[in-house]
């Protein structure tokens, strides 16, 4: 019976600015709106994590559907897998999604952050692998013709090996003009992503991935509505560009039934969505059976960990959502994520920075 048991939580919320908005070809996300998660345990342990909510319209939600459930957390072992069972079933009538999913994420990642830091190890140890590089690329926007290669440029100069822009601008012109900008700035051996953003109708993305076939892009990511797996499979018959999706699976069932209707050359699960720690460590499962490339989507505090323990790990997003109020942010050297050597995921708060940040 561990004797490590949660005895309260904290959820705050903070609206961080962003050095360069997140320009996507469906919307601006101009902050970085967070949930900041604390589990504390009998044991003075404090489990953290952090939820991305995209817009500010979601953060009061989230963080009071995080305080709705401290009098269902408080007592309870810090055992991940019996709290995601608990939650499951508790929210098995309204719906493992959405808010609730959110939610139940901010909780898993604290809970295998405390039970980490209770072994006193990196919880990339906890769950059975070793600190190594991680390789990274560096996510960009539709960042227009200045600031887009002088972004790819210092990205390059910093030593990453990878850039991903995001495209779907109104014209294929627009797009193939921002591709061949990068790629003429950044070479033929960086890799080069990119993100529609579920932008494009599928006749309109066959066009488009055909007009791009020409830059060597490592992936399509999201060429067209996310749930739209039947366009997906057409697209990857049509194209020879790498299909990406991912993010937006709020379930492993999401990632199988995407599989298995052929809609993926590579997957990227979203650590939040598709359920913490323990949705993870399932997905890589599924990704490794099929063996496909599974990269992380943003929260690269947590991804970081488990890419390591990740049979068909691929590429890690380097974005940086929760740099400002984090005190001690990843660190990449030579285009790769190094592991933190502190106890859990190695996420502490910068406690000025939140008080200047929240809500
Ligand atoms: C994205 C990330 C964060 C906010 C909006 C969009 C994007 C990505 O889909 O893959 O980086
Ligand atoms: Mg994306």
């Amino acid at each position: 019976m561990s004797d490590l048991c949660i005895t309260a939580i904290r959820a705050r919320a903070v609206n961080v600015p962003l050095t360069y908005p997140v320009r996507t070809a469906v919307g601006v996300v101009d902050t970085s709106p967070l949930v900041l998660f604390d589990l504390e345990t009998n044991q003075g342990i404090v489990g953290r994590s952090y939820v991305f909510t995209y817009t500010p319209l979601a953060l009061k939600p989230v963080r009071e559907m995080l305080n709705a459930l401290q009098p269902i957390l408080v007592g309870q072992e810090v055992a991940p897998y019996d709290l995601e069972q608990l939650l499951q079933a508790r929210f098995r009538l309204l719906g493992n999604t959405g808010v609730v999913k959110i939610a139940c994420a901010a909780i898993d990642m604290a809970a295998w952050d405390a039970l980490a830091k209770s072994r006193d190890v990196p919880l990339v140890q906890l769950l059975g692998g070793m600190r190594k590089p991680i390789p990274a690329y560096d996510s960009h926007s539709m960042d227009g013709p200045v600031i887009g290669p002088q972004r790819a440029e210092k990205a390059v100069s910093e030593g990453l090996r990878a850039i991903k822009i995001k495209i779907g601008h109104a014209t294929v012109r627009e797009d193939v003009a921002s591709v061949a900008l990068i790629r003429k700035v950044i070479g033929d051996d960086v890799e080069l992503m990119v993100d529609l953003n579920q932008a494009l109708s599928v006749p309109e993305a066959i066009r488009r991935g055909r007009a791009l076939e020409e830059f060597r892009l490592a992936w399509l990511e999201e060429p067209v509505l996310q749930e739209n797996y039947a366009g997906f499979a057409q697209l990857r018959q049509s194209l020879t560009t790498p299909i990406q999706l991912g993010e937006n699976w709020f379930s492993v069932d999401d990632m199988h039934k995407a599989i298995v209707a052929g809609a993926a050359d590579l997957v990227m699960p979203d650590a939040m969505k598709i359920g913490g720690v323990s949705g993870w460590l399932r997905a890589s499962a599924l990704a490794a059976t099929y063996q496909i490339p599974m990269s992380a989507h943003i929260f690269e505090e947590f991804s970081v960990h488990l890419m390591a323990v990740t049979p068909t790990a691929h590429w890690l997003e380097k974005m940086g959502l929760a740099d400002a109020v984090l005190r001690e942010p990843l660190v990449y050297v030579d285009g790769k994520a190094v592991i933190p050597e502190r106890p859990g995921a190695g996420i502490e708060w910068n406690e000025e920075a939140v008080e200047r940040f929240s809500i």
